[in-house]
């Protein structure tokens, strides 16, 4: 079943299983004002309801030149914070879901549009993306959970770097600093990222939840609270249904092999 319905600032399409959901403000370069964050919310929560795996993309030239600096210049002290804690809950959605999401990067990828990228499972950057936080020079600090999320993705000392010194990172550097797991040409991220999300919608509902909710917090872990905690999860995910037929399915040769990679 093909939906598609554009809303303002988020464009949303449903196409087998996969939800497309498109940052639309293109003439402010997708600038994430308040209202924006609450379309990206009702668009997490619609996938959520009706997608096995999201793609998450920026129209016009960029994916997202981060928070809208001219509706923060207005803000007071608490109006600031609520609004952060805002984007912690929304991107927070995104992150512990229960479906993974695969951002398509090109253009800025910049202050809270690397934020939310972060925030997804996978990310994509084709050639011309560019990635960088200039939080230091406009006077402000990462507020979209980037302290968090960048520094766990990139390092204190990359992140540190970003912050300090203006430097932009490349789509090479990026995926060398593990920011973003491919890099694909121009024009190509988007086609990039439906691939993954359809590989990802078709594992095991459980599976999939367990590595966008277990892992992030295994990591956060001591070692052998996190050792104990696998067990579980791995006994619970042995137990479905779907591991029950999966598992049967491979003996009975009816499931894929592991191949070799294609360009090894
Ligand atoms: C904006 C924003 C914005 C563009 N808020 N309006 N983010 C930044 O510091 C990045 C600021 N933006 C840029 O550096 C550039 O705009 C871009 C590299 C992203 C794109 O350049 P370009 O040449 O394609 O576009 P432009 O001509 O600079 O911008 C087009 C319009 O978008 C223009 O408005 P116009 O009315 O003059 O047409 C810009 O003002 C507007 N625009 N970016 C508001 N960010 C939760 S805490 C997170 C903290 C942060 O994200 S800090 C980083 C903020």
């Amino acid at each position: 079943m093909n939906k598609h319905e554009p809303t303002e600032l988020c464009s949303y399409e449903l196409r087998d299983d996969i939800a497309f959901i498109g940052l639309n403000r293109p003439e402010k370069r997708n600038a994430i004002s308040d209202r924006f964050v609450e379309a990206i919310a009702a668009a997490a929560t619609r996938a959520e309801k009706e997608a096995k795996a999201v793609v998450l993309y920026g129209h016009g030239k960029h994916f997202c030149a981060g928070l809208d600096l001219a509706e923060h210049s207005e803000k007071s002290l608490i109006e600031g914070v609520a609004g952060s804690r805002r984007w912690h809950a929304v991107f927070d959605m995104i992150e512990h879901g229960t479906i993974p999401w695969v951002s398509a990067l090109h253009g800025a990828v910049v202050g809270g549009g690397l934020e939310l990228a972060a925030s997804t499972h996978l990310r994509v950057a084709a050639a011309d993306a560019f990635f960088a936080l200039p939080e230091g020079q406009r006077g402000i600090f990462v507020g979209g959970g980037g302290s968090v999320r960048i520094a766990r993705l990139m390092g204190v000392a990359r992140m540190s770097d970003l912050m300090l010194t203006g430097r932009v990172a490349s789509a090479g550097e990026a995926e060398r600093w593990n920011l973003v797991q491919y890099v694909v040409d121009e024009g190509k991220a988007l086609e990039k990222a439906s691939e993954l999300a359809a590989k990802a919608a078709t594992n095991a509902p459980f599976s999939n939840y367990a590595v966008i909710n277990a892992l992030p917090r295994i990591q956060d872990m001591a070692k052998s609270d996190g050792l104990f905690m696998e067990s579980f999860i791995a006994t619970f995910a042995s137990a479905t249904p779907e591991a029950a037929q999966r598992l049967r399915d491979f003996l009975e040769k009816r499931a894929g092999k592991v191949t070799r990679p294609e360009d090894k």
